[in-house]
């Protein structure tokens, strides 16, 4: 059982463990170790693969940078581990544990994050991030399109944020205890 003590509402983000580190399970289980120690709370969390299309569709944004191809490539390479995540400052938090998205410069300039000490290239960075409220809702609803981020923060929030939750080895996630 965890009893976590907020002081503010929490805030969702989205984050990925990336085929290059799924790959790897000793890899993703220290990013999930990272998760957990960080104080997440985990509310939803999936193993799944993308065709091309998924990731052309959720990365048209770059298209027409140098590393568009090569990025939609290895994100419909293999599985990924893909989590809903609260905390009171979610997003920026889970950005500031990844670190810079350019895996050599992370080495460098931040090697205690994620990509600094388990990303393999620019393009196999490891994990991916939201980078704003906005972006957050938009990509949790493309990873869980069961899930509804506005009936979470209007119907769960206050019920993760009261406790007490526990954390579920076998799914991975956490639950309210009450449920
Ligand atoms: P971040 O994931 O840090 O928010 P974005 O959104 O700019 O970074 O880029 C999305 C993804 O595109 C990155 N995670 C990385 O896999 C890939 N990418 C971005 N910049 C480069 C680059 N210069 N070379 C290769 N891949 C890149």
């Amino acid at each position: 059982m965890s009893t976590f003590r907020w002081a503010r509402s929490l805030q969702l983000t989205l984050a990925v463990i990336k085929p290059d580190a799924v790959a790897h399970p000793v890899i993703s289980e220290a990013v999930h170790q990272r998760i957990l120690n960080n104080n997440f709370i985990i509310v939803r969390s999936k193993e799944l693969q993308w065709r091309a299309a998924d990731s052309q569709k959720f990365y048209c944004e770059h298209k027409g940078r140098f590393f568009y191809q090569r990025l939609v490539e290895f994100m419909s390479s293999g599985p990924m581990r893909a989590y809903i995540l609260a905390h009171e400052d979610a997003i920026q938090l889970w950005r500031n544990l990844m670190g810079p998205t350019k895996v050599f410069r992370a080495r460098i300039t931040a090697p205690e994050t994620v990509r600094g000490s388990l990303g393999l290239t620019d393009t196999r960075n490891s994990t991916h991030g939201s980078d704003s409220v906005e972006s957050a809702c938009r990509e949790i609803q493309f990873f869980f399109p069961e899930f509804n981020p506005s009936q979470w923060y209007k119907e769960q929030e206050h019920l993760y944020r009261a406790g007490p939750i526990c954390y579920d080895e076998e799914r991975l996630e956490h639950r309210l205890m009450t449920v």
